[in-house]
Order: C-alpha cells, then sequence, then structure tokens
C-alpha cells in the first residue's frame, strides 16, 4: 500500500512538472522531457543496489558520535603502552565518577561510550575470574570495584548506549602467543558481552604482538595476526550472545566497521562505505573505502581530543580547539563516517574540565552551525540529476550537506555544486580538500565547506552515479565564525638548539654551557614513517667523554598517532645531550619533526 501511494504520488510529481514545462516550452520539448522522466521513474526505483548497510549498520550509522575512554594503570605511569608489570596498587584514584564522563560524554553530543576494559598492559578495569591483574588487587574500593559495572550503569542511566575495547595484544599475559591466551582471551570477552546489558560495539585493536612483559619473559613475541585469535570462533561468540553488536576489528578477518587509515580525525573526502570481504586490506582502502567493494564496511573515523589517548598532565594546554574539533567533524561525519571521540580520564577519575568544556562548545557550535536550513526558505526544483536551489535573493551561505538513503547502496560518485552570484554562475569546491573540487560521494552525510557566498540560487548537479541516485536531505546553512577560538602556537622549537646528528641514528644537542634539564620532547617527522624513533636512550654529559644514561624505553603508538613525546628524567646539569634511536619504524636514519628540551 505504502508502496501504491509513494509511486502514485510520484507520477502525479511528474504530471506536476509536465504541465510547468509546457507552459514554458514547446510541445515537442515537453514531451522529450516526459520521455526522460519517465526512464528516470523506472531507474530510480527504489531497489538496493550493490551492497546495503545491515540493520546494526544503519543504527549504527545514525549515532554519529560517539565517545571513547582511555583509562588504565597508564593514566599513573603517564604511559601510552603499559609494559605489562605495573604494579596494580598504583590504580586508587580518589574521585573516580563514571556517572561525571556519562554527563559530559552525553553533553558533548555523544550518543554512546566505548571502554578501554583492557588496554595492551594486560589490566582488567573489570574483576574479571580469569587473571589476578585486574582492579580486584587494588586499593581502589579495598578491591570490590568494577569501573566496567559502573560505567555501563551510568550509560544506561544518561541513555547512552555502552560498548568494550578489549585489547587483544597482552602484554602481561605469561601465555600470550601461545593457544591458551586466545582461550584467555575469549573468555574474558564472553564475561564482557554477558554481564553488562547491551553492549553496541566491541573494538579490537590493531596494535599485535611485540615485546612485553610476559609474566616476567620479558622477551618479544610475534603473532600472525590473519590467524592467531581463530577471529572466526569469536565472531560467532559474539554474534550468539549479542547479535546487535557491532564488530570493530583492524588488519583481521573483516569485521562490521573499518579502522580509516589514521588516527588524526579524518577520512578520505572520497569515502566508499564499502570493501572486498577477502584479501588484503592497504591503506588507501582503509582511508577511501573501495568503490567495488562487495561488502558493507564502513569506516569509523577515531581520534582523541588531546594528542594522546590517555591523560597526560603535559598535554593539559594542547586539548584540540574548537576549529580543530570542527574541522573533525566535517572531515568524519561530514564524510559519510562516524566520529569515536575520545576523553581521556585524569589521575583523579574524572574527565579534566578542560576537555568536558570543549567538548560541550564543541556540540554547542554544530548545533549553531545546523540551527538554520536556507534550502527550507528557497523554491527546490529536481529535473533530473540537477537540483536548483533558488532562495530568490541573495543569501550567504558556506556549508551544504547532502543524505543519500544508504538503505538503498551508496551510488553516488561525483556531483557539482554551483552558486549564483550578481547574476553570474561560479564553481564552488570543498576547502578542505587540496587537490580537486573533492565533490566525490555523499552516503550517509556529506557536508561540503565554502568560502562565504551570497547566493541567489545554489545548483547541485550529480555527475556520475553508479545508478539513480536516492537523495535523502539537502541542506544549506551558515556556519558563524569562530571568534573565541584558541590559537595553535605553531613554532618551530629546534631552530633555537646547536643540534647534529653523529650518525644516522644519534643526534647530539651542544648547549655550550651547563644547564640543568628534566624533560626532553621528540616531534616524530610528520606524514611519514621513515626514521620515527620508536625506542630510544637519552645520555647527558658535562665533558664530551662520561655519559650519564638518564632515560630509556618506547614511544608506544608513535606510528599510529605521530605526536610529541615527552621523556621525563631527574633534574640533571649537563651540556650535552645525545639521543640515540634503539629502534626505527622504518628507514635507516633518525628523523624528527621538532625537540623541545626544558
Ligand atoms: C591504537 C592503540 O595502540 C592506542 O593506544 C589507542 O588505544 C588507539 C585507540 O588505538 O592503535
Amino acid at each position: 500500500m505504502i508502496n501504491f501511494v509513494a509511486k502514485y504520488r510520484h507520477m502525479i510529481d511528474i504530471c506536476e512538472k509536465i504541465v510547468l514545462c509546457i507552459g514554458r516550452a514547446s510541445i515537442g520539448r515537453a514531451v522529450l522531457i516526459l520521455v526522460s522522466m519517465l526512464a528516470m521513474a523506472a531507474w530510480s526505483q527504489e531497489k538496493p543496489y550493490g551492497p546495503v548497510p545491515n540493520a546494526n549498520q544503519l543504527r549504527w550509522q545514525d549515532m554519529e558520535m560517539y565517545a571513547f575512554i582511555h583509562y588504565s594503570l597508564n593514566t599513573y605511569t603517564d604511559q601510552e603502552w603499559g609494559y605489562g608489570n605495573e604494579d596494580p596498587k598504583l590504580f586508587n584514584p580518589g574521585d573516580l565518577d563514571c556517572r561525571q564522563w556519562a554527563r559530559v560524554c552525553k553533553q558533548a553530543g555523544m550518543k554512546g561510550i566505548i571502554f578501554t576494559a583492557k588496554h595492551h598492559c594486560g589490566f582488567c578495569m573489570w574483576p574479571s575470574a580469569y587473571t589476578e591483574y585486574s582492579v580486584k588487587n587494588s586499593p581502589w574500593k579495598d578491591g570490590k570495584g568494577d569501573v566496567v559495572r559502573e560505567l555501563a550503569d551510568a550509560c544506561r542511566e544518561e541513555g547512552l548506549e555502552f560498548a568494550v575495547y578489549l585489547s587483544p595484544w597482552d602484554r602481561n599475559h605469561p601465555e600470550y602467543g601461545r593457544p591458551a591466551y586466545v582461550e584467555y582471551f575469549r573468555n574474558q570477552l564472553r564475561e564482557l558481552l554477558t554481564n553488562y546489558g547491551d553492549i553496541f560495539e566491541v573494538w579490537f585493536d590493531g596494535a599485535n604482538g611485540g615485546d612485553g612483559w610476559y609474566g616476567g619473559a620479558n622477551e618479544t613475541r610475534k603473532i600472525d595476526r590473519t590467524t592467531y585469535y581463530e577471529w572466526p570462533e569469536t565472531y560467532k561468540m559474539i554474534r550468539e550472545l549479542q547479535p546487535n553488536c557491532l564488530i570493530w576489528n583492524d588488519g583481521s578477518d573483516r569485521g562490521d566497521l573499518r579502522w580509516v587509515g589514521t588516527e588524526a580525525g579524518n577520512v578520505g573526502e572520497t569515502n566508499w562505505s564499502l570493501l572486498n570481504h577477502d584479501g588484503e586490506v592497504t591503506w588507501p582502502m582503509l582511508h577511501y573505502g573501495l568503490e567495488d567493494g562487495d561488502s558493507w564496511v564502513p569506516g569509523e573515523t577515531n581520534t582523541s581530543i588531546r594528542p594522546g589517548w590517555f591523560y597526560h598532565e603535559t598535554e593539559n594546554e594542547h586539548v584540540k580547539s574548537l576549529s580543530k574539533l570542527m574541522d573533525t567533524y566535517y572531515k568524519s561525519v561530514g564524510r559519510n563516517s562516524t566520529l569515536l571521540l575520545n576523553f581521556p580520564i585524569a589521575p583523579n577519575g574524572r574527565i579534566h574540565p578542560t576537555d568536558s568544556l570543549r567538548g560541550i562548545a564543541f556540540k554547542k557550535m554544530i548545533d549553531e552551525v545546523f540551527k538554520t536550513d536556507l534550502a527550507k526558505k528557497a523554491k527546490i526544483e529536481t529535473q533530473g540529476n540537477e537540483t536548483l536551489i533558488d532562495f530568490k535573493e541573495p543569501t550567504a551561505c558556506n556549508r551544504f550537506l547532502a543524505e543519500e538513503d544508504i538503505a538503498q547502496g551508496q551510488r553516488v560518485k561525483k556531483f557539482a555544486l554551483e552558486a549564483e552570484v550578481d547574476g553570474k554562475w561560479m564553481s564552488l569546491k570543498d576547502e578542505l580538500v587540496e587537490d580537486g573540487d573533492g565533490l566525490t560521494t555523499i552516503g550517509h552525510r556529506r557536508i561540503i565547506c565554502f568560502p562565504i557566498v551570497e547566493a541567489t540560487k545554489l545548483r547541485f548537479t550529480i555527475t556520475d552515479a553508479k545508478v539513480a541516485p536516492i537523495i535523502k536531505k539537502l541542506g544549506v546553512y551558515l556556519a558563524p565564525e569562530l571568534t573565541a577560538d584558541i590559537p595553535d602556537s605553531g613554532e618551530k622549537k629546534s631552530s633555537a638548539l646547536h643540534l647534529f646528528f653523529s650518525t644516522p641514528t644519534q643526534m647530539m644537542i651542544d648547549w655550550d654551557t651547563e644547564q640543568t634539564f628534566s624533560t626532553f620532547r621528540y616531534l616524530p617527522p610528520q606524514d611519514t614513517k621513515d626514521g620515527l624513533v620508536t625506542h630510544y636512550t637519552l645520555w647527558g654529559s658535562t665533558d664530551w667523554t662520561n655519559w650519564t644514561k638518564l632515560a630509556s624505553g618506547e614511544f608506544s603508538n608513535i606510528v599510529n598517532n605521530p605526536i610529541w613525546q615527552t621523556i621525563k628524567f631527574p633534574a640533571t646539569k649537563v651540556r650535552i645531550l645525545k639521543l640515540d634511536a634503539d629502534r626505527l619504524a622504518e628507514g635507516q636514519r633518525m628523523g624528527y619533526g621538532d625537540i623541545e628540551i626544558k
């Protein structure tokens, strides 16, 4: 019945358009238009085309923004990746308040929370029956606490969905790398999927295998990430226990969602929600999807509100600015993706006030930008693949939004956007892309940002599509200028240093006179893995002959998240500092983006 009514209404629309045309054009032209419209009508029957999202993926896509929360022993050791031997006694927050986390996330526009139930260090934030390395051996609540429970409850109270991150890599477990660990991992997952209500997503981090404590073995363990975890078995268990849960898995058996290849907070301007079910997934496939992929695997854009995933006091001044967050929104939700935005928990057990205020301001700004849809007051006419939005008078605008009905498949390949200003047509391009006009793919939502124009009309033309496009929504907005934003100091710090390389993997900094330092900061090269230091030793000397080791360790997660790395050491008087690159991510020569010494 509904279909019949829809078809009938569609025919009336067509007739109305024909009558309008006959009024203006010759009969011959009207007949031509009639034929092409009938062809279009037949073509655009709402039948799914190609791979389409399942019900879980559709629901997930509508969530648009949800939060990540990173909290573990790392919060107390100032690390990004724990080694696995950190003392559970360090976990003793004075003011842990999961309700504060949920309230902040809700006000920041997040529809759910994904929590690091276990990060790479292996420490469990719930009292797992399968290990002693958990909150049950911490002083917090005399070992009777359960952070996963408190957060799941808080989410439900706030009307948020709840999900878990369970790191497959476990640097604590003695059996990691052997079959027994896989059973342990699955047992833990079962605990999380059966004891805490509905779980909307499970997040299996792609960082897998490497050095760790492993019950005291203190060694490097390599695994084959495609076979070791026996994912098909685990997936079966997840589907049975939580049929509505989405699986995020990077680089192994294809899950329901894909990583977008960067933690910087952006997906490609061309973003197909498709991948192939089998075979290698290369970086461009992660970032742009695969136009002709045989499976629906949409991209989830994950990034942190601060440089790191875990809380570091040194980053309190580096919480992302409002304009950076808006840029992230346009480059994720505005590019057919969702945004998974991380809020780290501070050692007291709460989201830091700077982060919460910034998160809430972010949501307010999104609401402000999309408050008034200028297209609602315009006359909109669609003929074939061309839509004219006629404002009748000059109208200032700088954002254009389009949505496809993805339930019927992602169809649009390319489109054009033009504005009529002072009687002349001009092309608009996406100002957030460097090459080309950026007007490729739409999907769930596409937002185009362009400099303000005083347009009397906008013209949106679909220039290439796999099959007849189904556009669900069009919108035009005027985003206000960000006046009270936080400026980002872009000054290069190392240019003031006397810095040279004594070997390709050794950097020296000479101060001429003795100085007291306690912090060395390293910004890796950006946009390349070549020369990126992953393991280091830092030395100090006053005479070039006797060297004191100041610190050594790893810059964890530096490959995926190439941000400033901070080495802290006891205040020491030195004249020369020497940084040895003990291991590089790629290449033979150490590189750097910037250095800061304090
Ligand atoms: C990465 C991890 O290694 C980071 O520590 C963080 O959890 C991030 C979300 O994923 O791959």
